[in-house]
C-alpha cells in the first residue's frame, strides 16, 4: 500500500478485504512491547478519536484486537517485524526485538492512510479506519539510518528537535546527529563552564553571508539546550528507538568555545581576547590551540555530555581545521617536536587520539568526519565520511566503520533545482531522484570491506535555513527517499525502481501533509 521506505520483502495482500478499527478493538501489549502500545495508543488514539482499550494476551474481542508481541524468530534482525492483518481477527505485529515492534507500529500507521497522521480527527465520526488484509515481513539494510542536524549556525528549538525525532521515526530513522558546537554557537549548557552558553550560544547580527539568498538574515541570533532540555530528546528520542550521537567539533568550528574561553585559542599567535561568536559562515582560521588546557577542558565538557547522552557513539568533528595558526604558533610547534610528531596533521591526530582513548575508557567510541584520517586514524575510530566516498573507503579498508554520508548525494543543504526561486540556492542541484539513487556501499569494497559500512546518513546544515518551515522545505520530501535508501535492501543497487518510489511518493505526501510538513512540492518552488 505504497508504503515508504518500501519493505525488505514484498508485502502480500489477500484478497478478502480488511480488518476494520472501531471503538471496541482492544489494543494487546505482550511484555516487552508497551512503550509502542502506549506510542500507538496515543498516536492513532489522536488521528482516529477510538480508545484502543487495553486487552490482556490471549484476550479476544468482538472489535478484534490489534496484538503486539516480541519473537526473536521474526527476523535475523531486532529492527525487523512481521505484520499480519486478518479481517476477523485484527493485527498483529511482531517484532525480533522491541524496535522491531515499533517500526511495524510505523508501518501499520502507513497502512490506515493520510489521515491517520493527523493529531485530531478529521472525517465524520463513524468513519471507518480499514487496514488492508496482508502479511507483511520487513527489516531495515542499516543499523545507522542517520539525520544531522546542524543547530549550531541556527539555533533549532527543542519543540523543532522533538518534532524532528517524530518525523524521523515515521520514515525509520534511528540516529539522530545533533551538531551542537560551530563557530557560530554553543547549544548545550555544560554547568563547569557557564560562559560557553552565556557568551557562546548568542551572536551578532550576520555580517558575511549568502547574501544571493533571500533567506540572508541580518539579525542578531542565538539560543540552547539546558541539560534538562537534551534530557528530554534523548529520552524523547529513545522511546522512539532513536540514538541521539552529540557532536563537539574539535579543534576547528571552535571560535564559539574561544570567545566565551579565550585561553583555548592560540594566544601566543593572536588575541583570542577580541574573538567574538563568528558573524559570518565558511572554514575558519581560529582554532583550538593543542595545549594540555584544551585537553583538560573538553574531557570535562565530555564529561558531562556523556551523562546526558548514554549511546555508544560521541562525534568529535574534526573538519576542516585550518593549520595556519598552528604554524605560526611556538607552543604547537614545541608539541609537535615534544611528540616526535612529523607535522600539524598529526597534531591534529594526536588530538582525536587523546579522545578516542579517553572515550574507549569509558565504553564509548569517536566518530568524526574524514579529516580525522590525515595524520593518521585513531585506533578505534569511526567516520563520517562527506568530502565524497574517499575517506569512507579508505577507512572501511583499514578496518574501521563509516557512515556514509557524502556531500554530493545527501547533503540536504544543497538546492533541489536550477531555478532561481530556489529558497535555499546552495551548491549544486540535488532532486529528490539524486538522493533515491545514492548508493551507501561503493563497489570497490569487497564484501569484508563492506561490512565496515554501518550504514547512511543525511546531513542539514543550517547557514541559511533560520526557521522551522526553511528547514521542512530543504529536508522533505528528500528525507524519505534517504529513508528509503537507508532501510530498504535491494538485490542491487542498480534494482531502485525510480517510477516505483515516485508513484509511492503520491501517497507519501499525503500523509506529510496530514503531518503538517511544508516539503518542497514536486512541481517546483513555492513562490516564496
Ligand atoms: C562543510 S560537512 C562543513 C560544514 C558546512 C557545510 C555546508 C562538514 C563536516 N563541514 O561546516 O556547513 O560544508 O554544506
Amino acid at each position: 500500500m505504497d508504503l515508504i521506505p518500501t519493505p525488505s520483502h514484498k508485502p502480500t495482500y489477500s484478497a478478502d478485504g480488511s480488518f476494520a478499527l472501531t471503538a471496541g478493538t482492544l489494543l494487546v501489549a505482550e511484555p516487552g512491547t508497551e512503550a509502542t502500545a502506549r506510542w500507538l495508543r496515543a498516536t492513532l488514539g489522536a488521528a482516529t478519536g477510538l480508545p484502543f482499550a487495553a486487552g490482556t494476551p490471549g484476550e479476544r474481542s468482538a472489535g478484534g484486537v490489534v496484538r503486539l508481541a516480541l519473537d526473536e524468530r521474526a527476523s535475523g534482525s531486532a529492527e525487523g517485524y512481521r505484520i499480519t492483518v486478518d479481517p476477523a481477527s485484527g493485527v498483529r505485529i511482531i517484532g525480533a526485538g522491541p524496535a522491531g515492534v515499533f517500526w511495524g507500529a510505523q508501518t501499520l500507521r502507513q497502512l490506515l492512510g493520510p489521515d491517520a497522521f493527523r493529531r485530531a480527527p478529521v472525517g465524520a465520526p463513524d468513519r471507518s479506519w480499514q487496514v488492508p488484509a496482508c502479511h507483511l515481513q520487513d527489516a531495515p539494510r542499516f543499523g545507522w539510518r542517520g539525520f544531522m542536524l546542524d543547530v549550531a549556525r541556527h539555533f533549532m528549538p527543542k519543540d523543532v528537535v522533538l518534532r524532528y525525532v517524530d518525523l524521523m521515526a515515521a520514515h525509520k530513522l534511528n540516529v539522530l546527529h545533533l551538531h551542537l558546537t560551530d563557530d557560530q554557537g554553543w547549544r548545550v549548557e555544560i554547568k563547569r563552564y557557564p560562559r560557553l552558553t552565556e557568551v557562546g550560544a548568542w551572536r551578532e547580527r550576520t555580517k558575511v553571508g549568502l547574501r544571493e539568498s533571500p533567506l540572508w538574515d541580518e539579525r542578531p541570533h542565538g539560543g540552547y539546550y539546558t541539560q534538562d532540555d537534551i534530557r528530554e530528546i534523548v529520552a524523547y528520542a529513545a522511546e522512539r528507538h532513536i540514538t541521539v550521537v552529540p557532536e563537539v567539533d574539535i579543534p576547528g568550528h571552535s571560535q564559539a568555545a574561544i570567545a566565551a574561553y579565550p585561553e583555548l585559542g592560540n594566544t601566543d599567535v593572536i588575541d583570542t581576547t577580541t574573538l567574538p561568536v563568528l558573524p559570518s559562515w565558511g572554514v575558519n582560521p581560529n582554532v583550538l590551540a593543542p595545549t594540555d588546557n584544551t585537553l583538560r577542558f573538553y574531557e570535562n565538557v565530555f564529561a558531562e555530555l556523556l551523562e546526558l547522552f548514554p549511546g555508544t557513539f560521541f562525534h568529535v568533528g574534526g573538519d576542516e581545521c585550518p593549520k595556519e595558526q598552528w604554524r605560526e604558533s611556538p607552543t604547537a610547534q614545541a608539541r609537535i617536536k615534544e611528540l616526535g610528531l612529523a607535522d600539524e596533521d598529526e597534531l591534529q591526530s594526536w588530538l582525536i587520539r587523546h579522545f578516542d582513548k579517553w572515550l574507549s575508557e569509558r565504553g564509548r567510541r569517536l566518530i568524526g568526519w574524514d579529516e580525522i584520517l590525515e595524520g593518521g586514524l585513531a585506533e578505534g575510530a569511526a567516520v563520517s565520511s562527506w568530502r565524497g566516498y574517499g575517506g569512507g573507503i579508505a577507512a572501511a579498508r583499514a578496518g574501521h566503520d563509516v557512515v556514509m554520508c557524502p556531500q554530493s548525494h545527501v547533503y540536504l543543504d544543497w538546492r533541489q533545482s536550477e531555478s532561481p526561486d530556489e529558497p535555499v540556492p546552495i551548491a549544486h542541484a540535488r532532486g529528490l531522484e539524486d538522493v533515491y539513487r545514492f548508493e551507501p556501499v561503493p563497489p570497490e569494497l569487497t564484501e569484508e570491506e563492506a561490512a565496515h559500512v554501518i550504514g547512511a546518513q543525511a546531513n542539514i546544515w543550517t547557514e541559511v535555513m533560520d526557521s522551522v518551515r526553511v528547514l521542512d522545505y530543504m529536508a522533505f520530501p528528500r528525507l524519505a527517499a534517504f529513508a528509503e535508501v537507508a532501510w530498504s535492501a535491494l538485490p542491487e543497487p542498480a534494482a531502485r525502481d525510480w517510477p516505483d518510489f515516485e508513484r509511492r511518493m503520491t501517497a507519501h505526501y499525503a500523509r506529510l501533509d496530514a503531518l503538517g510538513v511544508e516539503y518542497r512540492p514536486a512541481g517546483g518552488p513555492l513562490p516564496w
